[in-house]
């Protein structure tokens, strides 16, 4: 029964050695050769790899792959058509990322087409399983840049000048990548025919794995709202050994006390404040350096929250700055806005599952970003230490199985 894939049939998965297996494939694909994590990125030679093997996947299920024009690939089970059913999340990583984050979703989404074909299941509403492009912004700086493309949450002529730390522009990067860049843009004809988009995502904290309640699977409630900023401080290159302090103004000393100000910003709150990159000009370990760049990734449950939260980050660098006689340059690259799930969706996913418990998450998602266009709803893995964006991530193969049969029910109950 069900379309018949280019071997015939795929034979019904266990479902967890198949995701296990699916993951385990990816594997090999754009490793960080620092961490033995992963390090793919929008478009780069990794990614399409990556694209490349969901394409092959996708097909060999009798799914017909479209990228749409943002970059985002698209597989369809039925003819694209009003009121379908979507599901996928996204195969590019952080740098030194782990294996579940976004390929687990992807993976799950091809799996749950296997157990549904497998119950000679035939979808009433066409089925697609989507993988977003540059989720992470690990390349281009802005994170969930496909959906954010898609939704015209980003502007083309903003994204078509993003450039990556190489210089390379997104512009050049999409051509390169067989994209038209005048076409980036806002994409109704993709979204709007949509009826809801569910994502599969590995859960990145402990809240499922602490709950006295044993279940694997959890529903999401709502998204931090979170933005990243960029903060170069300038100040005199000079030599190590020959420069007194006092002829010093070395923005080093700023972007340090930037790093322990985000730390110190968040006592009592609910809050989040990291400086997970820092980049000295020149970087030579015999030169004070002429300029240093610091991102902050910064998120709370509100804007307000944020706002308030970055302003006093910002003006202890601004004050730091002064005091060592440099100058520094603040800049928003990116900015979404706290997400709060479809509540009607979320409870009848939640009941169709047995009453899985209903979570929030500090981490932001391509789901995140469609729930301003599309009704949104999100499945959580259990993830046993909470650890993500490390390689250490890890979900047990059960509970990988346990969130392929939650999935294929959901498609089953929605695509009916
Ligand atoms: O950074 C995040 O929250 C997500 O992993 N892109
Ligand atoms: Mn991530
Ligand atoms: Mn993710
Ligand atoms: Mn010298």
């Amino acid at each position: 029964g069900g379309l018949e894939g280019a071997q015939g049939p795929v034979q019904p998965p266990e479902c967890g050695e198949r995701v296990s297996m699916l993951l385990a494939e990816i594997a090999d694909v754009g490793t960080d050769r620092f961490r033995g994590g992963y390090a793919r990125h929008g478009f780069d030679r990794a990614d399409l790899q990556l694209r490349a093997w969901f394409t092959e996947q996708a097909e060999r299920r009798g799914l017909a792959v479209y990228t749409d024009r943002n970059g985002n690939l698209w597989a369809w089970w039925g003819e694209p058509g009003p009121g379908a059913v979507a599901t996928g999340s996204h195969l590019d990583s952080v740098p030194g990322g782990g294996a579940f984050d976004g390929p687990l979703g992807v993976v799950s989404a091809l799996a749950a087409v296997d157990v549904l074909r497998a119950r000679d299941f035939v979808p009433a509403r066409p089925i697609a399983v989507v993988v977003f492009a540059e989720e992470e912004g690990g390349r281009f700086g802005v994170p969930c840049l496909g959906s954010r493309l898609a939704t015209g949450a980003i502007g083309p002529d903003t994204a078509r000048g993003l450039r990556d730390p190489d210089g390379v522009s997104l512009a050049e990067a999409a051509r390169a990548a067989g994209l038209n860049p005048a076409h980036l843009g806002r994409d109704d004809a993709a979204l709007s025919g949509l009826r809801c988009f569910v994502e599969l995502h590995v859960e990145q904290g402990r809240q499922l794995d602490l709950l006295p309640e044993r279940t694997p699977v959890a529903v999401a409630t709502s998204i931090l709202a979170h933005g990243r900023w960029r903060l170069t401080f300038r100040g005199q290159g000079n030599h190590a050994g020959t420069t007194a302090v006092a002829d010093r103004r070395d923005p080093m000393i700023p972007a340090s006390s930037t790093v322990l100000a985000a730390r110190r910003a968040l006592a009592g709150t609910d809050a989040r404040a990291t400086v997970g990159r820092l980049v000295p000009t020149p970087g030579g370990t015999n030169v004070i350096p002429s300029s240093v760049d610091v991102w902050l990734d910064a998120r709370a449950p509100s804007t307000p929250d944020t706002r308030k939260l970055v302003d006093e980050i910002v003006a202890a660098a601004r004050e730091a700055s002064a005091a060592e006689g440099c100058a520094v340059e603040v800049r928003e690259e990116s900015y979404g806005d706290a997400v709060t799930f479809d509540a009607a969706l979320r409870d009848e996913l939640a009941g169709l599952l047995g009453g899985v418990p209903a979570l929030p998450t500090g981490a932001g998602h391509d789901a995140g970003i469609l729930a301003a266009r599309v009704p949104t709803a999100m499945l959580f893995v259990r993830n046993p230490t909470g650890v993500s964006h490390a390689p250490e991530e890890h979900a047990e193969p059960d509970d990988c199985a346990a969130g392929v049969a939650a999935l294929a029910s959901v498609l089953e109950h929605l695509a009916s």
